[in-house]
């Protein structure tokens, strides 16, 4: 198959002839720990690096090799590493990268144990943590200096929806000399590929989307092939054995081959019920990129396929009446993560983003009322009926004597 296949071929094509596996139309599934050496010679040389293949699971496993390989294709990227989990990416690459004394500048808003990780763990071992508003390019301009090592940020951010200007903060961090991370978890390469746009590495919680069908936790890496070799040798083997399982591996490549189908169907089902949600007289703001009203949509024309299928939104009656439609909800599941088959809502101020402190959500943008929803893939017309009886039911108690 050529490398310049579309996304979708390459997805469940890309790196793997089944006639080199016994004609095994599905990749095997090897869990074996170790691999034996053919001499101890060829042992020797694998350690000092001199020759290529496997030697221990959490070094490399032909498995997870597939998945990295086709993460790294679909990425545009050179290279590709799995880990454990998303904070196991997230931790192996900053461990490897920085040093005390080093600058990380990172968004305002990240995720709720991102931003716990750098705050009570980065810091810990002195590693400067700036937080600016990276929806201001400006504002990363004139934060950057010679100290900056890396600059670090999601897009969508979790949980309030922000966008940041990949190409445009890329270019500003590397005026310094930084690296760019970007934590693409909202949006899939489906949607949006950072590499391209001058990122250096991008990461997953290949838990959500990637996956797709909420029996996995597990994360991905990419990046330049040399550095990626690094932070499986640092970060990932020496520093945090955040190494993905074969199996996890498996249901991944599994996930990747429907991808492209799942992705479009959650976007196109997301913006119909962000511009229902939208039209409710309860609902005082829906944060969605495909909506005329997103103050970004510049940013998510330029630099997403689509607006993705990750809603936020606030309630008139605060997070009060929030709590009282997801309890009043049946189909759709009250649970955190993302990127399920199933649509799931949670209130990040006091689940996902509960690591940080009533003041630090304030300062950093997170509403206590703002309320998340990963759209799922059942019937648009479904989803809506179930948000709708949930807000009849809330007017009717309203309306109800006491
Ligand atoms: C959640 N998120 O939001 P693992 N990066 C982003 C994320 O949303 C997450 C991670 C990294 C949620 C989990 C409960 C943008 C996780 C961390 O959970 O370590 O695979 O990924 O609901």
């Amino acid at each position: 198959m050529k490398n310049t296949a579309g996304f979708a071929t390459r997805a469940i094509h890309h790196a793997y002839d089944p006639m080199s596996h016994e004609g095994a139309l599905t990749p095997p599934l090897h869990l074996s720990s170790t691999f034996v050496f053919e001499t101890a010679d060829a042992g020797a040389e694998m350690f000092a690096g001199a020759r290529e293949g496997h030697f221990y699971s959490r070094i490399s496993n032909p498995t997870t090799d597939l998945l990295e390989q086709r993460i790294a294709t679909l990425e545009g990227a050179e290279a590709g590493l799995a880990l454990a989990s998303g904070m196991g990416a997230i931790s192996a690459a900053l461990w490897t990268i920085l040093s005390p004394g080093d600058e990380l500048i990172t968004d305002k808003t990240l995720y709720g144990c991102t931003f716990a990780f750098m705050r009570h763990g980065l810091a810990k071992w002195g590693v400067t943590i700036t937080h600016v508003d990276m929806t201001d390019v400006q504002a990363v301009s004139a934060a950057v200096s010679d100290k900056t090592k890396v600059v670090y940020f999601e897009t969508p951010a979790n949980p309030n929806m922000r966008l940041v200007d990949i190409a445009g903060v890329s270019e500003i961090a590397h005026t310094v000399g930084a690296q760019v991370i970007v934590d693409n978890t909202y949006a899939t390469p489906y949607l949006t590929q950072p590499i391209t746009l001058g990122a250096d590495l991008v990461l997953h919680s290949a838990t959500k989307y990637l996956g797709g069908h909420g029996d996995v936790v597990a994360g991905l890496l990419v990046g330049r092939a040399e550095q990626i070799a690094e932070i499986r040798l640092v970060g990932m083997k020496d520093m945090t054995g955040s190494v993905m399982a074969p199996f996890n591996a498996m249901l991944i490549l599994r996930g990747l081959k429907t991808l492209a189908l799942r992705m479009e169907r959650h976007c196109s089902t997301a913006h119909q019920v962000a511009t229902w949600l939208e039209a409710q007289p309860v609902v005082s703001k829906v944060y969605y990129p495909g909506l005329e009203s997103f103050a970004q949509q510049d940013i998510a024309t330029r630099q997403m396929v689509k607006p993705g299928a990750m809603i936020a939104f606030e309630m008139t009656g605060g997070y009060a009446m929030g709590k009282a439609l997801m309890d009043h909800l049946s189909l759709i599941m009250r649970a955190v993560s993302l990127g399920d088959a199933e649509s799931l809502i949670q209130h990040p101020a006091s689940m996902t983003h509960s690591t940080y402190t009533p003041q630090e959500r304030a300062a950093h943008g997170i509403s206590e009322g703002l309320v998340r929803l990963s759209i799922g893939l059942e019937d648009a017309d479904d989803i809506i009926a179930d948000l709708g009886q949930a807000l009849v039911a809330i007017a009717d108690k309203q309306a109800a004597p006491a």
